[in-house]
């Protein structure tokens, strides 16, 4: 698959609203900075963030089904909240509709909301970015583009304990995978 950037941009945009597709083209911006700095390929980089919110507006049940028939898709997904789902279901969509096979960035896409145990670069730049994007502003959100700067680990720990601590001040559950994630990086 010899996907490029406005490819990847154009097969998104009539999923996404107008909101979403400018996130997705300033995530994908972030995505190449950060790929550049820390030794990541651009290219896949650049790619993952692309399409990493391809499924954000899918129908419920239509992510349902997919989350109870493949078999790679973690069941407890369903005991969490729906907003958790586009990524996961997002990557194997993708690799059905237009042949994405490419593991690095199937995980990327799979893990940028959550985070998970063992991140490659390519997932932590790619959840990053999705973070600390020009159009974020998150309380905090200005300290981690200063950590993002020098280190990505720190830069990624400091953005899960802000969501960490945002789920928990809503009394919302919080995925073990976002917990998994913080962990490994302290
Ligand atoms: O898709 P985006 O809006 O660009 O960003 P995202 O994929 O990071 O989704 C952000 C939403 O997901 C935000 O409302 C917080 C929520 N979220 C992130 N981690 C968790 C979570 N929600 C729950 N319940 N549990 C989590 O671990
Ligand atoms: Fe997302
Ligand atoms: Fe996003």
């Amino acid at each position: 698959m010899e996907l490029t950037r406005d490819e990847a941009l154009n097969y998104v945009k009539p999923y996404l609203k107008v909101k979403r597709y400018e996130h997705t083209v300033r995530v994908a911006d972030q995505a190449v900075e950060l790929a550049e700095r820390f030794g990541a390929d651009i290219r896949k980089a650049e790619l993952a963030a692309a399409l990493h919110d391809y499924a954000k507006y899918k129908p419920l049940d239509e992510m349902k089904r997919w989350i109870c028939e493949d078999r790679r898709l973690p069941k407890d997904l369903l005991d969490y909240h729906h907003e958790l789902w586009h990524g996961p279901v997002g990557a194997l969509m993708l690799e059905r509709e237009i042949g994405l096979h490419d593991p690095e960035i199937m995980s990327a896409i799979r893990c940028h909301t959550t985070g998970k145990k063992h991140m490659s670069i390519l997932d932590k730049i790619v959840f990053l970015a999705d973070y600390i994007e020009p159009g974020r502003d998150f309380p905090g959100v200005d300290e981690v583009r200063d950590k993002a700067l020098t280190s990505l680990d720190r830069a990624c720990a400091m953005a899960l304990k802000n969501t960490i601590v945002f789920l928990i001040s809503k009394e919302r559950t919080v995925y073990p995978d976002t917990f998994h994630a913080y962990n490994n990086l302290i």
